[in-house]
């Protein structure tokens, strides 16, 4: 099922002339390994519900792991931008491949990064970016996915250690990771950011199976049973919920960043089959309806890379706002999300099958609007910022 990658990059408005020579190389040598290490086998690793786990030793080499995290810990020290640029090659390809790479950075290397102690950055930093070990993120948990806030997994001291109990559930990465950012709370009732090793007695990750959805991505549960874990694998520089939700605001931009890709994707595709499918003696592409469908998508496509760049330039003068990121999140996963509907709908039949990335693209964008803040989420936080009003409940 392995496919020629003919992917060509829509850009409407000469918005390469916002970047910088840095960002168009750190993007080209991106979409060059996509196209030679991921198009290639992505299809039927997502088919056969696995995570290609060859691909991990190359993101790290394309420097997808920590790109913003300083060079002294083995990050790329790049710029916002060359880190939203690289999601987007990423997540062109799949969005569970730029998954991976979001948890990894923005999950488990920032909050090291941005919360932990010096020990913690040199003992776990260069391994996460080389890719030797891979990190996963656990918030979530059965009964407390949208509201964290009520998470019930907890830790208890015991001398040198504190002893930690409980579950978390949708975890990407959660089979195969080495290490786990795990959100529990004190016996205070304030949250704490730990991390949980492989191998710790009582720590188990269970794969959950049966997904339609970022089938190119393992997902898990983390278990704790009275794990036994040292006082110095807590974050000393972080305490409530602000600690995780920090996290997320670094791997909500990048999604928005994503979620463009997967959306280019789908328009490229769409726009170079209707050109060459014939159907009443015309190409499909010269019928109104199908040309309404392409006008908006690069409308769209077009008004949510204006976006991301300018959240972008706020975020590398470290002012953008939580709910400007909720805002973007929101808007480009919900465009991608309608682009790929459309745009499976215009190859017909083929749309459906594997041998074009339209119906792969759109299965997994049901878990970009759900995880990270879902759609709805995402809408109350603005709906907050601009009334001062909270519509969460509680
Ligand atoms: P609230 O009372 O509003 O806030 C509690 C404290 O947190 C602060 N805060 C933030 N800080 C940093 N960044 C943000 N985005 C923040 N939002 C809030 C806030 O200032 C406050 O601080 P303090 O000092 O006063 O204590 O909290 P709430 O309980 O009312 O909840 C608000 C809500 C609903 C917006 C939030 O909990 C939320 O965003 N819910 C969605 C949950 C979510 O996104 N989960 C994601 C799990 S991880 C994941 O999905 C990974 S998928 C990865 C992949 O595969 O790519
Ligand atoms: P719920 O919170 O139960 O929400 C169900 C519905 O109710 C949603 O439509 C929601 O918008 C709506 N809703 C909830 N509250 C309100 C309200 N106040 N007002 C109006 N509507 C509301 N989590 C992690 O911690 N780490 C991970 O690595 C991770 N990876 C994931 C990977 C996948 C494939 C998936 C699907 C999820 C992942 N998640 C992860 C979990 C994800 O963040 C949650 O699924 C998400 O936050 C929603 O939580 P929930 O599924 O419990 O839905």
């Amino acid at each position: 099922m392995s496919r020629t990658d003919l992917f060509q990059s829509p850009d409407y408005y000469q918005l390469d002339e916002l970047l910088t020579e840095e960002h168009k190389l750190v993007r080209s040598s991106v979409r060059e390994w996509v196209k030679r290490e991921v198009t290639p086998v992505i299809e039927e690793f997502a088919q056969r519900a696995e995570f290609p786990k060859q691909l991990i030793r190359g993101l790290a080499e394309i420097g997808a792991f920590g790109p913003y995290i300083p060079q002294q810990y083995g990050g790329g020290g790049m710029d916002q931008i060359s880190y939203g640029l690289i999601m987007q090659e990423i997540e062109r390809g799949d969005s569970g491949i730029r998954s991976t790479a979001s948890v990894q950075s923005s999950l488990v290397m920032y909050p090291i990064f941005a919360y932990g102690s010096e020990e913690q950055r040199k003992r776990y930093l260069p391994k996460l970016a080389s890719g030797e070990w891979m990190g996963c993120f656990g918030l979530t948990e059965p009964d407390f996915g949208s509201n964290p806030a009520g998470m019930l997994t907890n830790i208890k001291a015991d001398g040198n250690h504190v002893i930690l109990n409980g579950s978390k559930m949708w975890i990407s990465n959660a089979p195969f990771a080495d290490i786990a950012v795990v959100w529990a709370k004190d016996e205070q009732g304030s949250i704490r950011g730990l991390i949980v090793e492989r191998g710790m007695e009582g720590f188990s990750t269970p794969e959950t199976h049966g997904k339609w959805s970022l089938r190119a991505s393992a997902t898990g549960e983390l278990v704790f049973d009275n794990v036994k874990v040292p006082k110095e694998n807590i974050f000393p520089n972080v305490k409530g919920l602000k600690g995780p939700l920090g996290c997320l605001n670094s791997a909500r931009y990048g999604i928005a960043w994503g979620a463009i890709g997967a959306a280019m994707d789908c328009y490229d595709t769409a726009l170079r089959y209707t050109k060459e499918r014939i159907q009443f003696g015309k190409p499909i592409a010269s019928f109104q309806l199908q040309q309404k469908k392409l006008a908006e998508m690069i409308t769209e496509i077009t008004k949510a890379q204006l976006l991301a760049w300018r959240l972008g330039v706020l975020k590398n003068e470290n002012r953008a706002t939580p709910q400007q990121i909720s805002m973007a999140k929101r808007n480009n996963v919900n465009m991608a999300i309608e682009i790929a509907r459309e745009a499976r709908q215009m190859l017909g039949g083929m749309g459906i099958t594997g041998e074009y990335p339209i119906m792969r693209h759109m299965m997994n964008l049901e878990s970009v609007i759900t995880y990270e803040g879902t759609h709805d989420i995402h809408l109350l936080i603005t709906g907050m910022d601009v009334t001062g009003i909270n519509a969460f409940g509680g």
